[in-house]
Parts: structure tokens; sequence; C-alpha cells
């Protein structure tokens, strides 16, 4: 390996053993960019992978709520500012218990790369916090995001920083978001938060577009492949936001969604979650107080194995929508005895590197996430766009859009993959492609 990646990777493995994901992340990336930063020896002299592996800001802070009992709760506070050289920090704000920084970091870093590969104007950011939205009522959430946004606010703005939704984060929740925002600075800046409602600066396509953008990514891969994607079978994990989309436009485009999952197991759906009712069930038990995937298995009748994971079931194509590290080794393994040929992600690095280097050596197409989940950010890059501009695109103008932007992902994968020699792997191409841009910026920026 050239000695510069090296050193990078290990003085960074050095620096944040407490940092796993991250960590996992920065290696996976840096290796597969080695033949651009061998070509560009300036980058070492501008210290631009040092640079590039160090958030700009990382504001961490302290969020004080009442439960419905009077109970007083504190919850961790976190904003990473990762890259703005090609547009304020983007990225989505993730609520989980597993949220710590090593999380936030590797999201905030993949979503760099993400971004610029999308062509547009954004640079890279992610934030949240370890509360739980498990259990909790309408009004604790809303007291929630009001205490995360009178913190928070001082740090964004529609040229700074725009957050919008990742796990745990959707339209109710940007909603609340926007309104704490808005109070606080007296000022109706819609453009400082993306994914809100339709009646106050939303965009349409937004709550699909991370999925729809998936399938449009599978879509032109196929046509490279000389495939065609009618009549393939899907397991999904997951049934948020993402996999909602999924069952949506896979079902439209002829194709059979059979599994989705939680943290508890996994529905199997042999029929397929393809009518308007089993896809709006999704929405219905993500918005329940007690969200539990088992709910759809009671009410279609249909197996809940619990505990598993869905990839034991034999299907064309995986895409796991849930979220990091779900795929490891063994998974992996189960994947490529069943014969599936095609693994695309929904979530981000919901595989270990070990399982992307198996399922690559056994000839599975993979199609990573900073590629084909772009599709959301994208949309709320266009939703910053119309809130400028002060005015709303159509549906088809939107999808239309977004279509072109995830083709466009796959094609420079593919060209860049061939340009260094690496046949067929949209793996590298992805973070090639990514990287190109961003290191361009960094150099034309100066040491900042
Ligand atoms: P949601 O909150 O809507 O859904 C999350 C889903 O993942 C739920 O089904 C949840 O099940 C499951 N899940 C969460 N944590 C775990 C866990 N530790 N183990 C097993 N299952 C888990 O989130 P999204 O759909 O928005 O996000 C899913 C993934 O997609 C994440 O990786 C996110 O970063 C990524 N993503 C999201 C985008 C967006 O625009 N929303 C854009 C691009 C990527 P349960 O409730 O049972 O825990
Ligand atoms: O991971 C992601 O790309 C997101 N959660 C979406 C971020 C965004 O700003 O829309």
């Amino acid at each position: 390996m050239n000695e510069y990646v090296q050193r990078v990777i290990h003085n960074t493995s050095e620096k944040h053993k407490d940092q796993p994901e991250f960590l996992q992340s920065v290696t996976e990336v840096l290796k597969t960019i080695e033949p651009v930063v061998k070509a560009h020896p300036e980058y070492e002299k501008a210290a631009l992978l040092e640079r590039l592996v160090e958030p700009e800001r990382q504001i961490l802070f302290r969020v004080v709520w009442n439960d419905d009992k009077g109970e007083v709760h504190v919850n961790t506070g976190y904003r990473i500012q990762f890259n703005g050289v090609l547009g304020p920090y983007k990225g989505g704000l993730r609520f989980h218990p597993s949220v710590n920084l090593s999380v936030l970091k590797f999201l905030g870093f993949e979503q760099t790369f993400k971004n610029s590969l999308t062509t547009l104007a954004i640079g890279g950011g992610k934030g949240g916090s370890d509360f739980d939205p498990h259990g909790k009522s309408d009004a604790e959430i809303m007291r929630f995001c009001q205490a995360f946004m009178t913190e928070l606010y001082r740090h964004i703005g529609p040229n700074t920083d725009v957050p919008a939704g990742d796990i745990g984060v959707g339209g109710r929740e940007i909603g609340y978001l926007f309104g704490q925002y808005r109070r606080i600075r007296d000022s109706f800046d819609n453009g400082v938060l993306t994914g809100k409602g339709l009646t106050f600066g939303g965009s349409l396509i937004r709550p699909e577009a991370t999925g729809f953008g998936v399938l449009y990514y599978i879509q032109r891969v196929f046509e490279h492949e000389g495939l065609v994607l009618k009549g393939k079978t899907i397991a999904v994990s997951g049934y948020g936001n993402v996999a909602w989309g999924v069952c949506k436009k896979a079902t439209e485009l002829g194709a059979k969604v059979v599994t989705i999952s939680g943290h508890n197991g996994y529905v199997y759906d042999p029929e397929g979650i393809d009518t308007k009712e089993k896809i709006n069930f999704l929405l219905e038990m993500r918005a329940s107080q007690n969200a539990n995937v088992k709910m759809y298995a009671d009410k279609f009748g249909c197996a809940f194995m619990e505990g598993k994971k869905p990839w034991e079931v034999k299907v064309d194509i995986c895409i796991p929508c849930a979220t990091q590290n779900e795929v490891d080794l063994s998974v992996a393994e189960i994947m490529v005895q069943n014969g599936t040929q095609y693994y695309f992600e929904g979530a981000n690095m919901p595989a270990t590197n070990e399982a992307i280097a198996y399922l690559q050596g056994n000839g599975v197409l993979v199609g990573p996430a900073k590629a084909a989940n772009a599709g959301g950010v994208a949309v709320s890059a266009l939703e910053m766009s119309q809130n400028s501009e002060r005015l709303s695109w159509s549906c088809e103008e939107v999808d239309q859009k977004l279509r072109e932007i995830m083709y466009n992902i796959v094609d420079v994968s593919y060209q860049a993959s061939e340009r260094y020699g690496l046949k067929r792997d949209l793996v590298s191409g992805a973070n090639i492609a990514g990287f190109e841009k961003v290191a361009e910026a960094m150099m034309a920026q100066g040491l900042i």
C-alpha cells in the first residue's frame, strides 16, 4: 500500500482506538482511494488526508427534558461538521441509544463523499443524540426536540449547516425542531432543515427519496450489466423510512420485497410487501408509540422470525435498510451460499469491511451506501434550492432530477473504477469519484 495512505490509517487508528465505526469507515475509504493519492504527490505536502479525517468542528452539548411524569432526563447532543469545502454542512440527525462520537463521525465522514457524488453544493455533517424515541409519547418527543434545538440553533443556518432526518428522526421530529428554531431566531429560515412538512417548505418526494434512489441506482446498474429488475425477489432489513421507499418503488418496477425487520427479528411475507395497504402499514407501524415489526406479521398473517436477521431467506437481491454492521462475515457467507448475486446498501455502512470483501470476492455485485442511498440527501439539497427560490417543484420535476442524479452516480462510479483498472468495483468507484472532487476543492481553498 502507498506509504502515505498507510501512515494516515495507522495514525488515525492510534489516535482513535476508542472509535471503531469511524476507523472502519476511514480504513475502507482511504484504501480504495489509494490510486488517486499515488497519482497526486502534492496531497502529502498539503497534509490532505490528515485534514480529510479530522472533522472541521465537533459540537457536544447537554439536552435536558421532562417526561410526562415530570421526571428530568439528561441526554448528550452532537453535531459533527465534518467537511464544508463543497457547501454548507449537510446530513441527518439520529436519535438512538447507540449514538456516540464514533458513530456520528463515521456517518459525517461517509456523508462528505456521498454529498460530493450528488454533484450538488453540500458539505458533509451529521448529528443527533443518544435519546431513545421508542415508547415515548408525542409530547415527550416534542419536548425533547425543543430542548435539543435550544442548543443546536446557534450552530446551524441555511448557509452554515442544514440537518435533516435519519434513524429516529422523521417528518414529525423535523416539524418540532423547525418550530423551535423559528421561535428562537424569530425568522422563517426554512432552508435550515430539510425533510419538512409540505405546508412549510418541504419538498415533494423527499420522504420517498432514499428508497426511490436505491431502486433508480439498481435500475441503472442493471442497465450496465444487461440485467432485468422485473421479477427479482428482494430481502430488506428495517421497516423505517428507507425500507418503506424501497418497497414502494420496487413494487412499481415489478420486483418483490419479501422481508422487513426490526431490532427483535424479521417478517417473511412470501406474497410480497406489494399492496398499498401493506406498504402504508409500514408508516403506521413506524409512527406508533411502541413501534415493533411484529405488528406486520400479526396483521397480515405471516411468519415472524424472532431474534433472526432476514438474510437467511433465499432471494436475488439483498438491501439492508436498518443500521450499521448488521452484515458481518457470517451473514455474507449465508448470502453467497443462497446464491444472492446483488447487494445494495440503503443503510449507512450496514456491512463490515470483511463482509464486503467476501461478497466482492465471491462475485456479488456490491452497490455501496454512499452511492446507492444518496437519493435522500440529494432531494434534501433540491429542497434547499426550492426554499431559497421560495417556490415548489412538482412531483415529476423532483422525481426526474432524482433519477438523473442516481443514474449519474452509477455512471461516474463505473467510469472511476475503469479509469483505475478496477473492473465492476462500484465501491472503489464511488469512493474515488466522491474523493476526487473533495480533494480538488480542498487543494483550491488552501490550508484550512
Ligand atoms: P428509521 O428510524 O425510519 O428506521 C430505522 C429502522 O432500522 C427501523 O426499522 C429499526 O427497527 C431499525 N433499526 C434501528 N436500529 C437498529 C438496530 N440497532 N438493530 C436492528 N434494527 C435497527 O430510519 P431510516 O429508515 O431513516 O434509516 C435507516 C438507515 O438508512 C440508517 O442507516 C440511515 O443512516 C440510512 N439512511 C437514511 C436516510 C434518510 O433519508 N432517512 C438517507 C440515507 C441513509 P426498530 O424500530 O425495531 O429498532
Ligand atoms: O444518511 C443520509 O444521507 C441521511 N440521513 C439524509 C441526510 C439529509 O441531509 O437529507
